[in-house]
């Protein structure tokens, strides 16, 4: 008998050390442990053995049983956390995910740029309404009913007195109405017009527009102004020049122009061959203007300029279609990262 239990002992030792995976050692456990399995079976002889040769080989078939049992437990223990760190939990290998940053669309940057740019001159901004009232947008401005100038701003009116605005100078008009001088302004935001779309037109546009009103300002202060401007947004070697121009609002009006960066002014395809690009209007407020807000025409003079967003936009970054700016394709807007 004690024979007997030692062969078991080694058959055990054999046969587990061939057995790792979690099924087979459980099927061993039952050969070995189970209630029909060898140790079983042993302790059922036991009975048949002389009286005095029991507990000695009771004793023996206990140890082996315990050892058995330890060593079943050890090995189930080894392969289930072998089991879990491969499959169960996760896979190390997998590549991680990742998630898209978006960011800024290149008109939002040109109008916080500019936003900055003036904020550092003494300048606040001024955010307004999109829906305006007929006399904002154009009796304020010097712009009567029969004025040809309606003709170039061809409105969406969602009735005869209201419509949406077509450039942002109303929010000048209702800051000049509520405060005294000195004003130095700008605003931003949408202006919509009846235009038809090409490569250079939308019916919905951005405008940044700037006001200054105090005594005694000069046409040379704009001039100071909108060249700081300029350098900053597209580089101190531009050079910025003011040409006659015509605008209701203002007396006397320009064009202002800024020298063309990839032929440094010397004429290129880019500019026309004139060297110079058209960025904005401007110039001084026209004296009507000024009387309407109720400010004193013979005491106080100002300027003002205005420009589209997404012309600086385009000039800056050489884009040569505004219709990109409203499209939203992905693989134009993430150029601006
Ligand atoms: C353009 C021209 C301009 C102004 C806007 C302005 C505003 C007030 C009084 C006088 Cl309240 N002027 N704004 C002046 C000159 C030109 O914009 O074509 N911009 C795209």
């Amino acid at each position: 008998m004690i024979e007997k239990i030692i062969k078991l002992r080694k058959q055990f030792d054999d046969d587990i050390s061939l057995k790792k995976d979690t099924d087979e050692i459980e099927k061993l456990k039952n050969e070995y442990l189970g209630r029909k399995g060898y140790i079983a079976k042993m302790l059922k002889e036991i009975s048949l053995l002389p009286k005095e040769e029991r507990p000695k080989i009771g004793q023996l078939l206990n140890k082996t049983k315990k050892e058995i049992q330890k060593i079943v437990s050890e090995e189930e223990n080894i392969s289930l956390t072998k089991k879990n760190k491969t499959e169960d939990i996760f896979d190390i290998t997998i590549p991680g995910k990742t998630f898209k940053i978006g960011s800024l669309h290149p008109i939002e940057l040109i109008l916080r740029k500019t936003q900055e740019i003036f904020l550092g001159m003494g300048f606040n901004f001024v955010d307004g309404p999109e829906i305006e009232l007929d006399y904002y947008n154009f009796e304020g401005l010097n712009i009567p009913k029969d004025h040809p100038a309606r003709d170039d701003q061809d409105s969406f009116y969602i009735t005869t007195e209201i419509l949406l605005r077509t450039q942002t100078s109303p929010m000048q008009v209702r800051t000049m109405e509520n405060q005294p001088p000195p004003i130095r302004m700008i605003s931003t935001g949408k202006c919509y017009r009846r235009d038809a779309i090409d490569s250079t037109h939308s019916p919905m546009f951005y405008q940044i527009e700037g006001l200054a009103v105090d005594k005694g300002i000069r046409f040379s202060d704009l001039k100071g102004v909108i060249t700081e401007f300029c350098q900053q947004i597209f580089g101190k070697d531009r050079k910025v020049r003011f040409r006659p121009g015509y605008f209701p609002f203002v007396e006397p009006g320009a064009e202002v122009d800024v020298s063309c960066g990839l032929c440094e002014g010397k004429g290129c395809r880019s500019c026309g061959y004139t060297g110079w690009l058209e960025i904005m209007g401007a110039g001084m407020v026209h004296p009507n203007v000024l009387e309407m807000a109720g400010y004193d025409s013979k005491k106080l003079t100002g300027f003002a300029f205005g420009m589209g967003a997404e012309r600086i936009a385009m000039l800056k970054y050489g884009i040569n279609d505004i219709r990109l700016f409203f499209e939203n394709d992905i693989r134009f807007l993430k150029q601006f990262k």
